[in-house]
């Protein structure tokens, strides 16, 4: 290696410490402001982890785990376990429009309760349609109330799709019969941020899939306003976790791709960090379901996996305890964090390169490349980004570059 390498390997890490060193004071100092501003706690996590034996050692080490899945460095370990001991305090408003419910049940049902779990039970829901014991006037009473107690501070979460055809007539909620569409406008605008937890709110999906008779949207496309969206049917937990650790970490919601969804979790394709990509490289394919090459594991691309056109961490951070995975069950991914994958994905048990993109399934790298425009991550995710870094990660990307 050169010196003139070597110096710009120097200066190159010099620079990335630099920028890690910053982002710790900023976490630092974020975390000390919520400390002090957040409405007070009324459940210490430690006791709730003691009260499910849970030790403090799993819960450093499912800190750790977490900051890995957020891309951030182990310094920033002890500092997720002090934003998720926070975590309770952040007021939350839910709202249901038109879904199956599926990502409620995905994040706060549980055989037994894990460490998300737990943390997913502390979420201080004012209100939550399908959880809260009100009904009624006593639930618009509820709702009220947060609006006025938390003006500007609360979250709104939102989980399923806005009809607006009929001027949102097909979805109607509550004892005044308001639309969906009034009730989401009113509750977005007294918001601190508004996160779409599912593949509905996100974009629409399966009640805008073709012919989509109420015209349903997603929230930011309904409404006209930004939204941090947490794609998938249902959604991965750590996913929406991870982007209130975030929030609570560094006063402010992750840096978002075009689609508005968070880079450290859909910055990167489910073809990049699936466990049967070394079968795509040597051209082994299951051929038909049950085959001998099911049976070895090997790449489902010819099953209609649609991994290579999909932007997601599934099968980095898996489901249910990080136990498996669609790909790992053995099914080929869907695209389902993607917006109208049950129309551009379709037929979903088989190949749609050559259809769509003109090319058969050798390009599907290349089809990678082009969507993914740039390949971010690390501090990048976090929004410190530098140019020697980006720069670096893109060379390493594409060595073409
Ligand atoms: Fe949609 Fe969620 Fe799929 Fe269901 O509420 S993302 S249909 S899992 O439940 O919104
Ligand atoms: Fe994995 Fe699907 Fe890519 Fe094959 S095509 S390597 S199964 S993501
Ligand atoms: Fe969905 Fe594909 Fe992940 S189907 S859950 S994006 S593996």
């Amino acid at each position: 290696m050169s010196r003139d390498c070597r110096n710009r390997d120097r200066e190159l890490e010099a620079r990335i410490t630099r920028d890690y060193q910053r982002m710790v004071e900023e976490c630092d100092l974020h975390l000390t402001k919520m400390e002090r501003d957040l409405p007070p706690l009324i459940e210490p996590l430690s006791e709730q982890l003691e009260s499910a034996g849970i030790s403090r050692r799993s819960f450093m080490q499912w800190s750790a785990i977490t900051a890995a899945a957020l891309m951030l460095p182990p310094i920033f370990k002890s500092r997720v376990a002090r934003a998720a001991e926070q975590f309770s305090r952040v007021p939350v408003v839910w709202l249901h429009f038109a879904e199956c419910t599926g990502c409620s049940e995905a994040l706060l049902r549980t055989s037994y309760p894990n460490i998300d779990d737990l943390i997913l039970e502390t979420l201080s829901l004012e209100y939550h349609e399908t959880l809260m014991a009100a009904a009624g006037v006593q639930a618009e009473e509820n709702l009220e109330r947060a609006l006025t107690d938390f003006p500007g501070k609360f979250i709104c979460v939102i989980e399923g799709a806005l009809p607006t055809g009929l001027d949102g007539k097909y979805l109607t909620l509550g004892t005044k019969g308001r639309t969906a569409i009034e009730l989401a406008r009113r509750v977005t605008s007294k918001a601190a941020a508004v996160i779409c937890i599912g593949s509905c709110s996100s974009f629409g999906n399966v009640q805008a899939a073709k012919p989509n008779p109420t015209d349903a949207k997603g929230i930011s496309d309904a409404l006209g306003i930004k939204t941090v969206n947490i794609p998938g049917c249902p959604p991965n937990p750590i996913n929406f976790i991870g982007t209130i650790l975030h929030y609570l970490m560094f006063g402010a919601l992750p840096p978002l791709d075009a689609l508005g969804r968070p880079l450290w979790a859909y910055g990167k394709r489910i073809h990049d960090y699936c466990e049967r990509r070394p079968h795509y490289d040597a051209g082994e394919y299951v051929e038909e379901w049950g085959d001998n090459g099911a049976q070895k594991g090997w790449c489902l691309y010819k099953m209609g996996c649609k991994g290579p056109y999909t932007y997601a961490n599934c099968g980095k951070v898996r489901f249910n305890d990080a136990i498996s995975w669609p790909i790992m069950a053995g099914h080929g991914c869907i695209g389902c964090v993607e917006p109208n994958f049950w129309d551009t994905m379709a037929p979903l048990e088989k190949p749609i390169a050559e259809k769509t993109f003109g090319g058969g399934e050798k390009t599907v790298d290349n089809i990678g490349k082009t969507l993914v425009g740039i390949t971010a991550a690390g501090i990048a995710a976090h929004g410190a980004i530098s140019f020697a870094k980006r720069h670096n990660q893109q060379k390493s990307a594409d060595p073409e570059a």
